[in-house]
Order: structure tokens, then sequence, then C-alpha cells
């Protein structure tokens, strides 16, 4: 049937293949998504991990749900704050790392652009990093747009021992006593990209840059439903150039894709790149 043609165009677990295209790439870029961070314990967004309370992720992670429940919403990005910041890169993260050292010694590029927003990759050690959705580790002003790194656990007063997603019943908190801007004083919101916003443009340019002069695409742990990020790997394809897709599952929206490896990323990433 179509499908088992199609996989069987797919090289499976073929490392060795892999191998020979990984050598004679100059311009190598990483997609990742959830998937990554699993293995360091950060839940993903499909399936039980993608519940928070009994919300899914995604009907948190809008303008909308902000603007009606600002408390729940930073109670959620206080949850996801304190187990990112308390997380640890796995050898998935840490591979990348090395291969980006290895290309800068070989004078070749590389760079990862991430979905995430957990921050894994800087600690893992990696440089040339593109996040998609923004970051935990930061805020943003809803008023003067004043953007500041805060690392601060909990991230206000209010929010300590908040979030916690087995304790449902809770006081919301009043609006002044939620994030404030430190330039204007006005409410501040997790600078992350939610669902319905628009990508910085900026960071849009650079990773359509990467991906369009890349001879070599990574995709890790990403289901590829989300867009724009899901564009860049079909992109790569159309272009005749390899792309290697590092799953536990089989990605329905990833058939095409020259290789795959299943398996967990922690495992399969290393070996490949090795
Ligand atoms: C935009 C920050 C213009 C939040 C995120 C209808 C049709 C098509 C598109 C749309 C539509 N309606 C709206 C849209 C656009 C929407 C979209 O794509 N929606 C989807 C759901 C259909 N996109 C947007 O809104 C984007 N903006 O398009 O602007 C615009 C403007 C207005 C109106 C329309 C358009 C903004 C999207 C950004 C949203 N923010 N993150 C936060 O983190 O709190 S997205 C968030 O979800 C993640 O960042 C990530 O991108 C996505 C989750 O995907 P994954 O990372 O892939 O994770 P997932 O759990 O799905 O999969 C995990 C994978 O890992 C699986 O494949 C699993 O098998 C694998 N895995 C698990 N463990 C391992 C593993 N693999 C290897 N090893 C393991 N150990
Ligand atoms: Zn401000």
């Amino acid at each position: 049937n179509t499908t088992k043609t199609i996989m069987s165009k797919r090289k499976l677990n073929d490392y060795a293949g892999f191998e020979k295209v990984l050598k004679e790439a100059k311009n190598i870029v990483a997609l990742t998504g959830a998937g990554i961070s699993a293995e360091s314990g950060i839940p993903v967004f499909r399936g039980a991990g993608g519940l928070w309370r009994n919300y899914q992720a995604t009907s948190l992670a809008t303008p909308e749900a902000f603007r009606a429940n600002p408390s729940l919403v930073w109670e959620f990005y206080q949850y996801r704050r304190n187990v990112a910041f308390n997380a640890q890169p796995n050898n998935a993260h840490k591979a990348l790392a090395i291969l980006e050292d290895e290309c800068k010694r070989k004078k070749n590029n590389f760079a990862v652009i991430t979905q995430n927003v957990d921050g894994l990759h800087k600690r893992a050690g990696s440089e040339e990093i593109v996040e998609l959705h923004g970051a935990l580790d930061k805020i943003i002003c809803t008023k003067c747009k004043h953007i500041e790194v805060n690392l601060d656990s909990p991230v206000c007063e209010a929010l300590k021992d908040r979030g916690d997603p087995n304790n449902l019943n809770q006081e919301p908190i009043m609006i002044k006593d939620l994030p404030k801007c430190k330039k204007c004083d006005s409410l501040a919101r997790p600078y992350i990209v939610w669902f319905g916003e628009s990508l910085d443009p900026q960071v849009m340019e650079k990773a359509r840059n990467l991906v369009e002069n890349c001879d070599l695409c990574l995709i890790i742990g990403t289901s590829s439903v989300v867009y724009p990020a899901a564009m860049f790997a079909p992109s790569v394809l159309e272009r005749g150039k390899p792309v290697a897709e590092f799953n536990i599952s089989e990605e329905p929206a990833n058939e095409g894709f020259t290789f795959h490896f299943s398996g967990k990323c922690g495992t399969t990433l290393p070996k490949a790149l090795g």
C-alpha cells in the first residue's frame, strides 16, 4: 500500500547513510520541539503531558486566556518556569552543542531553531539558537513592551507556592500583585508567542534564512502540527536537501523525510552524530 512505499522511500535507522550525508554537510540546521526536552522531565504538549490542572496547555497559551484570567495564566507559566529552571539538558541537547563546536572547527555553519521555551539548548552550550516562540526566562510589558530577563523563582511574591497542577481551588491573584514592568509598572506577561499571535518578524527572517541556506536539516522531537515552524523541514526537502527526523513515533506530517531514526532522541541523536 502507499504508506508502505513511502516508508520504504524513507531510510529507517540508516546510521551509515546518514553519516555520509553529515560528513558532506556545510550548513546544518536542527529544528527542535518538545520531544527533545521530554527526557529532561519537561512534559510535551500532546497527550497527557499537555494537561495542566484540567486545562489543555494550548487553551492557556493564548492572549484571550491571559486577558480573561491573567492570574490563572501566570500560575501556569510560574509552574512551567519552575519545571524548566530545575530541569537539566539531556544527551540530545548536548549532542547538538558538540556538533556546533565541530562545525565551528571545520568552518561550517550550524544553528538550532527551537519551538521550545525552556532554555535548555543554551544551558547545554549551544550558541547559535533561534527561539521561535519566546522563552520562559523573559517577561514583556503589556504596555510599553519593555523586555527583561527574569529568573526569579517565584516570578513575584504573590505567585510564591502557586501553579501547582494538582491544587485547583486557588483565589485569583489581583492584577496589582501580578508581575510588573520595571519601567512603567504596568502588568507584565510571559515573553512567549501564544497561539494566534504572530512570531517576531526578525526571528522569522533569521529562521527562514537558515532554512533556505541549509544543506542538511535535522528535525527532532516535534509533531510538526504548529505553523509556521511546521513549514521549515518540508521546504528543505523541496530544495532536494536531506531531512533527518529523530522521533519516538512516525509523525504523519513527516512521511516524506529522507531519514527517520526511531526511538528516544537522547539515545538516537548522540548515536547518529557521534
Ligand atoms: C501564527 C509557546 C500568524 C507557548 C507555542 C488552523 C490551521 C492551521 C494553523 C492554524 C489554525 N488556526 C491557527 C493556526 C495557527 C497556529 C497553529 O499552527 N495552530 C495549530 C495548533 C493548528 N499557529 C499560530 O498561532 C502561530 N502564529 O501562525 O501567526 C497568525 C496570526 C493570527 C491567526 C492565525 C495565524 C503561533 C504558534 C506558536 C504557539 N506557541 N509555544 C508555550 O510553550 O507555552 S507552540 C507550542 O506547541 C510549542 O512551542 C510547539 O511549537 C507546539 C508543540 O509542538 P511540539 O513541540 O511538536 O510538541 P508536541 O507535544 O506536539 O510533540 C512532541 C513530539 O516529540 C511528538 O512528535 C513526540 O512523538 C516526540 N517525542 C516525545 N518524546 C520524545 C520524542 N521524540 C524523540 N525523543 C523523545 N524522548
Ligand atoms: Zn512597561
